[in-house]
């Protein structure tokens, strides 16, 4: 039980220093702006946002996705949960041009070279790989990204919270785990993991805030 707090506790100061990381990086964003104290007629310029759902009463959450078995892959996934829906935007690049495997993998750890340290699809439900469009799929699977001749992929998505949540004491919640991305197509039946091939992207879910 104590072990279980203090990794809670360690969790959340985790999050809370990932989440200072991105408020740095947000202010250092907005002094780029020039003060023009004088331009009373037009309207203040409000600060970058980078999710669209307004922060009050969204659970946010986001990962940095890096590199992995020699790619050159790079991106960010957010997560914005509000109500019972969960928004997924995703944009990565440095893909070979067309579809790749896409899914939350159970642990939050991409340090291996191949992205193995982030263990398999996250899969709280016990049950087989499939179409998330399907009835039965893991919670982390997110189906295919598709990326452009450039090699840039981009998906947006609204998911119900009964598939993958944010909330803290959801059976399904993503955050600590990590977003893998493939270098093959998830063929979206092969068992476990839609035959998709090498993790060539990695990142961490972690707690988001926008303010
Ligand atoms: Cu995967």
């Amino acid at each position: 039980m104590r072990k279980h707090i203090a990794l809670a506790s360690l969790f959340f100061a985790l999050s809370f220093s990932a989440c200072k990381d991105d408020e740095a990086k947000e202010t250092t964003k907005t002094s780029e702006t020039p003060t023009a104290p004088k331009a009373k007629d037009t309207a203040p310029a409000k600060p970058a946002i980078p999710t669209a759902p307004k922060a009050s009463e969204a659970i946010m959450a986001q990962a940095k996705v890096i590199a992995a078995s020699g790619s050159k892959v790079s991106g960010t996934v957010h997560f914005s949960m509000k109500g019972e829906t969960v928004g997924v935007h995703a944009t990565i690049s440095g893909l070979a041009p067309g579809e790749h495997g896409f899914h939350v993998h159970e642990k939050g750890d991409c340090s291996s070279p191949d992205a193995k340290s982030a263990g398999g699809h996250f899969n709280p439900h016990s049950v087989d790989h499939g179409d998330p469009k399907g009835e039965t799929h893991h919670a982390g699977d997110l189906g295919n990204i598709a990326a452009n001749a450039e090699g840039t992929a981009e998906l947006t998505v609204d998911l119900p919270s009964s598939f993958l949540s944010l909330a803290p004491d959801a059976a399904n919640n993503i955050v600590g785990r990590a977003v893998v991305v493939h270098g093959g197509v998830d063929d979206l039946k092969s068992q476990p993991s839609g035959a998709s091939g090498p993790r060539v992207g990695c990142g961490v879910i972690e707690m988001y805030k926008a303010e």
